[in-house]
């Protein structure tokens, strides 16, 4: 459909049908401006060139009408272009609820993807069309960037923190991924490829990894080998905040400021939980970084967050 622009890229996903007609808007619309402008500029040249019998009597004097319309249509337009492309853009990052949650770790020079069923790839991402996918993202060294094309997303993959971003494909077949900051020697090497699947080859795909703990298992049992359950299950004679139902709830700090907990906020009382402390409890939480990676980190997420209502942690 949109293939008459030259080096336009396939159209896989609906956050890229948002972005294209963004796009093409903005094209035409500067082209229309780019038309106008020349094509009045190649008329008065042809038109009064030296020597052209055109009259040059009755030359109208300055009227601040033109200014004044040309002013305010460019204004007009390009308002409407910033309060359309701010949408998108908050549109584009602020996932919605979605059919599967994806963890993925950038690192020099590979991306790590974990499936919730812990199920891994390394520079591959498999995904089943039509479905609502978020990727929470971690970096283990420098900052990288998460690219596909075909989808029109784009997120930085910062040291030090989580980033999200969503998509949702509308079309099967095979699309590139790639890092788009420079992250060192090796960058140009660091990419990858998206396999949309239809559902039933996506669940074929699933099993055919062979895998039988999901990455809620995996957390687990990450979550007993560093000794998390030593202070945080329901029964520990250590004064520590219950994880159950911890996810998405708003929790409150020592600095009397409040936070929600969501994977950002997960992470960090993991690996940085000096900067703060939960209201009501002593600052002895152990500082994890250095020790658990964010491979681990995410499935030691996935488990907090698997942890719902009245039931125990350790089920
Ligand atoms: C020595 C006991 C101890 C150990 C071991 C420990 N924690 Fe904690 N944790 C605490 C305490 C006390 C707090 C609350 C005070 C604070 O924020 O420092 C806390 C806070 C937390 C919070 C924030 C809870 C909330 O309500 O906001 C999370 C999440 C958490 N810990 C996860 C973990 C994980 C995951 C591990 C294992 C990698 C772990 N903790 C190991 C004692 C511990
Ligand atoms: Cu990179």
């Amino acid at each position: 459909m949109d293939h008459w622009i030259p080096f336009w890229p396939d159209t896989a996903a609906v956050n890229a049908v948002v972005v294209n007609n963004l796009y093409i808007a903005e094209l035409g619309l500067a082209g229309v401006i780019m038309a106008t402008v020349i094509g009045m500029m190649l008329t008065f040249c042809i038109r009064y060139w030296r020597g052209s019998p055109a009259s040059r009597a009755n030359r109208v004097q300055k009227t601040w009408h033109f200014e004044i319309a040309w002013t305010v249509a460019t204004l007009a337009a390009f308002l409407v272009l910033f309060v359309w492309g701010a949408q998108v853009y908050v549109w584009l990052f602020e996932p919605p609820p979605a059919d599967e949650e994806d963890y993925v770790v950038a690192k020099q020079w590979m991306w790590k993807i974990e499936h919730p069923g812990g199920q891994r790839e390394i520079d591959a991402l498999h995904v089943p069309v039509d479905k609502t996918i978020k990727l929470v993202m971690a970096s283990e060294d420098v900052i990288h960037s998460f690219f596909v094309p075909a989808f029109r997303i784009k997120h930085d993959v910062v040291p030090g923190t989580l980033e999200v971003i969503w998509f949702k494909a509308d079309k099967t077949g095979v699309f590139r991924l790639e890092c788009t900051q420079y992250c060192g020697l090796q960058h140009a090497t660091m990419t990858g490829q998206v396999d949309v699947l239809t559902g039933a080859d996506y669940a074929r795909w699933l099993t055919d990894q062979g895998v039988h703990n999901s990455l809620v298992q995996q957390g687990e049992a990450v979550f007993r080998a560093h000794g998390c359950s030593g202070c945080h299950d329901q029964n520990s004679t250590v004064h520590a905040p219950s994880l159950v139902g911890l996810y998405g709830t708003l929790v409150h700090l020592q600095d009397g400021s409040v936070q929600l907990a969501d994977e950002a906020y997960i992470r960090d009382c993991i690996l940085n939980p000096r900067s703060f402390t939960v209201a009501g409890y002593p600052p002895i939480m152990p500082d994890f970084s250095g020790q658990i990676s964010e491979g681990d980190v995410f499935e030691l997420i996935a488990y907090i967050k698997s942890l719902k209502g009245a039931q125990e942690p350790d089920k």
